[in-house]
């Protein structure tokens, strides 16, 4: 068969199992669109699984020599996996579910450090998820120079890969695709047109696209590294602000975890390290003579050394309980933190609840998305859905309590907890990671630590090590 008939065959084959739709859909980047294409469904027709293994084996000719295939899970796994049995080249998977540190690789399979491997994606819209992918081989020493895609959307992801030089090689692209089903009749005039007007409108390298948050958008787009500074520029919530400034100007990524349990011993700490943090995390509700004045001097403090207060109350109830706790009780958080966190557990409910209070009083939220306890529940889709929550809250949500990093939109921020010198445990579960692994491996913004320097017999030189170690791992990473 000619190639333009089988491409026109293959379509065809494609819109038949409902791998195309068209009517009013959601894109991933939060975008509505008129065309969906999803080939999930292709795991039941294994010929047509093997047909569009081929032409995008046929397309990877035009890649430059690899020796290993990578799929993006999950729709390109099943499809990568064809292509390497029949064509008898190693594959690699890549893990989806957020690392399970120190247990799990995020990439499996045989490799050596500098092996090019080939990308292989079923539709490509902004190009994020390849680049996803791309980073991750990356990280584990492999080199990426072309991927492959079965559906080019063109909405600007061949220009944002190459800008980070990958080269995209596709077999359909939407013109094509669209062109095809309207001379076969399966799509009306006004359709074809819908689709073509949407793709020329909604490119991701035009800047008039509102930002969903994803770090789809050029105008957000994470560099791969920026500066705490210019992160700060482009923040809208107050808090993420000022914090991303603070820890500019302190050179500082470090947060005191100051879990003592009387307030004179916290004030003291605080007094003593202040000025080496960037934030200090308290749990009133383990302070014994918890009291207005221990709030009163804990802000005096946070003025003298220009930090912020985080109160680490970790919510986790419907809407209506926590704006209760939040707002009232005995602590009033919402008078005196800047900072709360809450866990996802209820659903985006818990974020509603916490906003009507925190909301108005320019208060932020950081949403618990994993942790650093043994055997934690908060991974795979827990955690992406929690992400998915920050994205919808973006005004009051202004980033993770996680082990990694979880997404590139620069506005968020990324802190990690269980961070001591010293990798380690303790004997109630906590693991700890050391702060250059947190910011430079993971590549979180900003270090939690408790015991490490509550603990030392001289705090505010160990309060200094670790400021060091965590704003060192920072600039590490931005060369
Ligand atoms: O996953 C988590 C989340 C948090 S906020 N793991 C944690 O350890 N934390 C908190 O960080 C924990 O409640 C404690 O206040 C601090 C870590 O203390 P450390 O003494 O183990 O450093």
């Amino acid at each position: 068969m000619q190639v333009e008939s089988r491409l026109e065959d293959l379509i065809l084959k494609l819109f038949d199992i409902e791998g195309v739709k068209f009517g009013d859909f959601k894109l991933k980047s939060g975008i509505q669109s008129p065309a969906y294409f999803d080939l999930r469904v292709i795991v039941s027709y294994p010929k047509l699984m093997r047909e569009v293994s081929q032409v995008l084996w046929e397309t990877a000719k035009n890649a430059q020599k690899f020796v290993s295939i990578c799929g993006v899970p999950y729709t390109a796994l099943p499809i990568a996996s064809v292509m390497s049995v029949d064509n008898d080249v190693p594959m690699l998977i890549r893990r989806r579910e957020a690392k399970d540190y120190g247990t799990k690789k995020m990439i499996e399979g045989k490799y050596e450090k500098g092996d090019v491997c080939l990308v292989v994606e079923d539709v490509v819209t902004s190009g994020s998820s390849v680049y996803e992918t791309v980073e991750l081989l990356n990280e584990y020493g492999l080199q990426v120079k072309d991927a492959v895609v079965l559906l080019e959307r063109e909405q600007g992801g061949t220009e944002r890969l190459k800008r980070d030089g990958v080269n995209l090689h596709s077999v359909i692209t939407m013109t094509q695709l669209v062109s095809v089903l309207k001379k076969n009749g399966k799509i009306d005039e006004t359709m074809y047109s819908r689709v073509l007007k949407f793709v020329a409108g909604n490119r991701f390298d035009n800047p008039t696209i509102p930002s969903v948050g994803s770090g789809d958008t050029p105008a957000k787009k994470a560099k791969s590294e920026m500066t705490y500074k210019e992160r700060a520029n482009l923040c809208k919530n107050s808090v993420s602000k000022q914090l991303l400034e603070i820890m500019e100007q302190k050179q500082s990524n470090l947060a005191v975890s100051a879990d003592h349990t009387s307030a004179s011993d916290i004030l003291q700490l605080v007094d003593q390290v202040g000025s080496k943090v960037c934030i200090v995390k308290t749990h009133a509700d383990i302070i014994d003579d918890f009291s207005d004045t221990f709030v009163h001097k804990l802000q005096e403090l946070a003025k003298k050394h220009n930090f912020l207060i985080f109160e680490d109350r970790k919510f986790g109830d419907i809407g209506n309980t926590v704006l209760h706790q939040y707002k009232g009780g005995i602590h009033k958080i919402a008078d005196w933190a800047d900072i709360v966190n809450a866990h996802t557990v209820p659903g985006a409910g818990v974020v509603t609840g916490l906003k009507q209070v925190g909301g108005d009083k320019n208060k932020a939220c950081l949403l618990v998305a994993e942790m650093s306890s043994s055997g934690s529940l908060a991974k795979g889709d827990y955690t992406r859905a929690t992400v998915e929550i920050a994205k919808e809250n973006s005004d009051f949500v202004i980033g993770f309590i996680c082990q990694n990093k979880l997404m590139d939109d620069p506005v968020f921020i990324h802190m990690t907890p269980g961070v001591k010198l010293k990798s380690g445990t303790d004997s109630l579960g906590q693991q700890y990671i050391t702060p250059k692994d947190a910011v430079f491996v993971n590549k979180s913004d900003l270090i939690i630590v408790g015991r490490g320097i509550t603990a030392a017999s001289d705090p505010v030189a160990e309060a200094e090590l670790y400021r060091k170690a965590g704003y060192d791992a920072y600039l590490e990473r931005l060369a």
